[in-house]
């Protein structure tokens, strides 16, 4: 598959995928999220993944949706067309997704970074969600995995001022689970995908789903979720194995089933 504004390629069991539109600070543009999709799909189906990684470049991860493509919409134009209804492909991956994230992450770029499983963040790292100093608010997200993540108050404080948070304050906030130093982003981040593509598959789509059913349970529903699919696991030859290995005092040799 050939992109225009996105590379790919596989390390391993990694399934990398870098934002790559450096006129525009890799802006969100129509064309680039259908091929982020459409990566992130091919990964997801691809027996040969286990973890995908999805990066930008030194100086931006994305600096949000591409406001020139944007500014002459009409309200049909975004409504009558959904604008943006199909940009939550990495929300909808089955593996996880680590984010390395450098330079700006606003809008729409923090936005994706909030749909992946992991945020890396190099401690050049500015998150934001400026929308309001265009008169418009986040659309893909923003005001639910924000607040989510950090809490009503600091996304209040990021959605109405539009101000950034820099890497130290996003880790803090908790949306980031880890910074480290610029010069080392691709290596830290890929230790964290490579770590998670070497575990069992099925454990690995059975603890993301589980994580992620915290956002859209009761805590009594999401514990009952997460017993049963715990049970569940139990149907997998990783799991024998897992456990056998332990007692034997070897590493696991995962059969991804
Ligand atoms: N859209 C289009 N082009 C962009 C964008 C963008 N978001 N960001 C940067 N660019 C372009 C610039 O226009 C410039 O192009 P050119 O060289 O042709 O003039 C080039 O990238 C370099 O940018 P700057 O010269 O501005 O670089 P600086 O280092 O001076 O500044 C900033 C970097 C601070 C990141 C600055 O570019 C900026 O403020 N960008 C806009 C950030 C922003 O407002 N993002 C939010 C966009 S709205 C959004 O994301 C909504 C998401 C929801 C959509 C779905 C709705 C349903």
């Amino acid at each position: 598959m050939s992109y225009q504004n996105i590379l790919v390629e596989t390390k391993g069991r990694v399934g990398i995928i870098r934002l790559n539109r450096p006129q525009a600070l890799n802006a969100l543009n129509q064309a680039l999220m259908a091929e982020l999709t459409q990566a992130v799909q091919a990964f997801d189906a691809d027996d040969a993944v286990g973890c995908m990684l999805l990066t930008g470049s030194e100086k931006a991860f994305a600096a949000g949706a591409d406001i020139k493509e944007m500014a002459d919409k009409s309200f049909i134009d975004a409504y009558g067309g959904n604008f943006a209804a199909d940009w939550h492909g990495i929300a909808q991956a089955r593996k996880p997704v680590v984010a390395a994230v450098a330079g700006f992450a606003l809008g729409g770029g923090c936005e994706i970074a909030m749909q992946c499983d992991i945020i890396i963040a190099a401690d050049t790292a500015k998150f934001g969600q400026p929308e309001i100093k265009l008169g418009v608010i986040p659309g893909i997200g923003g005001t639910q995995r924000l607040t989510r993540a950090v809490g009503k108050a600091k996304a209040m404080d990021l959605v109405l001022t539009g101000r950034n948070m820099d890497a130290a304050e996003a880790e803090r906030a908790g949306l980031v689970a880890r910074v480290v130093p610029a010069a080392s982003l691709m290596d830290e981040a890929m230790k964290v995908a490579e770590t998670i593509a070497g575990m069992s598959l099925p454990s690995v789509l059975a603890g993301k789903e589980s994580v992620n059913a915290a956002f859209e349970s009761s805590l009594a529903e999401g514990v009952r979720f997460e017993r049963r699919i715990f049970h569940s696991l139990f149907a997998t030859e990783d799991q024998k194995e897992g456990m056998k290995a332990f007692v034997e005092k070897r590493k696991p040799d995962w059969k991804n089933k």
